[in-house]
């Protein structure tokens, strides 16, 4: 994305999209780094083309990870956070020790962060964990290729459950749970830290001349909620593969409870505390996707299958999206047969609203316990993210939760990218005055609660889904 800086708001263009870095293994869910790293250097090309760029900042998706050796490489081909390892991780540790993870790090216990897969795989590669001499993230490593400095950008750190909620440094027991030794946790950079260059190699490579690197908000939804800016009586709701329910805690403390209502404790910029609830979410319905276009043979839009779910039968039930078994569904549809057998499942439209109406339910859900938990009324959600485009989403959360809606920008967390890296160059003083002028030019649309709510039973209890 290029972000201009016009008049005091940031201006953003795609410059150039690209898929293809997810790959699949034998054992699970894999990333392809070549792929992901091509993809960033024709990003840049397209930079140089388009004139030139006077800094890069990286951010990206939490909790995924990778371990180089001491000359650099790889030590392993990543492993998503959507792989089984995960789990086994997490099954493999006692109640006490969950216990103490949780309270040590203030993480929402899921089997996605990374220590739950470090931990697994440091058991089952022991010769390679001795080996291991730098953990980064998946956009540390992205800065890294472009800047040359392995450095842990501390929002982004905070996904990893390796971080002390007390401290904000690396927590040394939680280190010493994942079995790799010490000195490859390097160091905590904070967002809006310039890291250096654009290295020479890819200067030449791309043809963009000198930039700086800045280490953003580099978590995504950290740099998302940075461009929402929930103000005291609203929510933020990042839309993507996950979808992301949260509030800014300005003091970055931790309310009583938090975990066991299903929250933990995520790092915003300039040291405040994200609340957040992860729950699946568009995955599910790309998911659905591409399950019917393998049975058809065609492809459904998301457009379609938001208008089949629009019109389908508001009888038929809705599904508990938090099930574990839709964290890696090959196929979506026989994920949702085994949910909800009750399910006409050669109807689109009933599947894609059975998800929907399950998704809005966990978000209103969330935001009952978030208004609880902060003892702050929600009146408004600010949706960003890739369903902030999606009407029908939209509509169906303000209904179900009695909640305006103000939805986009759709680039939210690229928005936040900008933000932070024209404060690192100084064009906005700080944080808060990105936050007040940068996304004014942005196309926010209003979805008011309709007076009537839909009260879909859900097909599974909600406490049964990890919460
Ligand atoms: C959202 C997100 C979220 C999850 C992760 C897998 O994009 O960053 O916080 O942890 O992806």
């Amino acid at each position: 994305m290029l972000a201009q800086l016009e008049g005091g708001t940031i201006r953003l263009t795609e410059l150039h999209r690209f898929t293809g870095y997810q790959t699949r293994l034998a054992d699970g869910p894999a990333l392809d780094v070549s792929a992901l790293l091509r993809g960033i250097d024709a990003g840049l090309e397209a930079a140089a083309a388009a004139g030139g760029v006077d800094s890069i900042g990286a951010d990206g998706w939490g909790v995924d990870f990778v371990l180089l050796d001491e000359r650099g490489m790889l030590l392993d081909q990543p492993r998503t956070h959507r792989h089984p390892r995960g789990q086994h991780g997490l099954a493999a540790l006692t109640a006490s020790e969950l216990e103490r993870i949780a309270e040590s790090t203030g993480i929402q216990l899921l089997p996605i962060v990374s220590l739950f897969h470090l931990c697994d795989w440091a058991k089952t590669h022991p010769e390679l964990a001795r080996k291991a001499a730098r953990f980064l993230m998946i956009a540390d490593l992205v800065a890294l290729h472009l800047s040359g400095v392995a450095a842990c950008e501390w929002t982004l750190a905070r996904t990893s459950g390796l971080l002390s909620a007390k401290t904000g440094g690396w927590d040394r027991a939680m280190l010493a749970f994942t079995g790799l030794p010490e000195q490859a946790f390097g160091p905590l950079v904070a967002p809006g830290t310039v890291l250096g260059q654009l290295s020479p190699a890819l200067q030449s490579r791309t043809e963009l001349s000198a930039a700086r690197v800045v280490a953003v908000a580099a978590h995504d939804t950290a740099s998302a909620a940075l461009c929402l800016a929930p103000a005291e009586d609203e929510a933020f709701l990042v839309c993507g593969s996950w979808i992301l329910v949260g509030a800014e805690i300005a003091d970055g403390s931790m309310p009583l409870d938090a975990q066991q209502q299903g929250f933990g404790l995520e790092g915003g910029v300039e040291g405040r505390g994200l609340l957040v609830r992860s729950l699946q979410g568009m995955h599910l319905l790309r998911g659905l996707r591409d399950a019917w276009a393998r049975r058809t043979g065609t492809e459904p839009s998301f457009p379609d299958i938001a208008e089949a779910a629009d019109r389908a039968n508001p009888a038929a039930p809705a599904i508990n999206p938090s099930d574990p078994l839709f964290v890696d569904a090959v196929d979506m549809i026989e994920a949702l047969r085994a949910h909800c057998p009750k399910l006409n499942h050669d109807d689109l439209g009933e599947l894609a609203r059975a998800v929907y109406v399950g998704l809005a339910a966990e978000v209103t859900i969330s935001l009952d316990r978030l208004e609880e938990l902060t003892g702050r009324p929600i009146r408004r959600i600010r949706l960003g993210g890739g369903g902030a485009d999606d009407p029908v989403l939209c509509r169906t959360i303000a209904n179900a939760s009695g909640r305006e809606v103000l939805a986009g920008p759709v680039e939210a967390s690229a928005m936040g990218n900008a933000m932070a890296q024209f404060t690192a160059l100084g064009a906005f003083a700080s944080m808060r005055a990105a936050q007040a002028r940068g996304s004014a030019g942005c196309d926010i649309r209003s979805y008011p609660p309709s007076t009537f709510r839909p009260t879909a039973e859900p097909s599974m209890p909600y406490e049964k889904g990890f919460s």
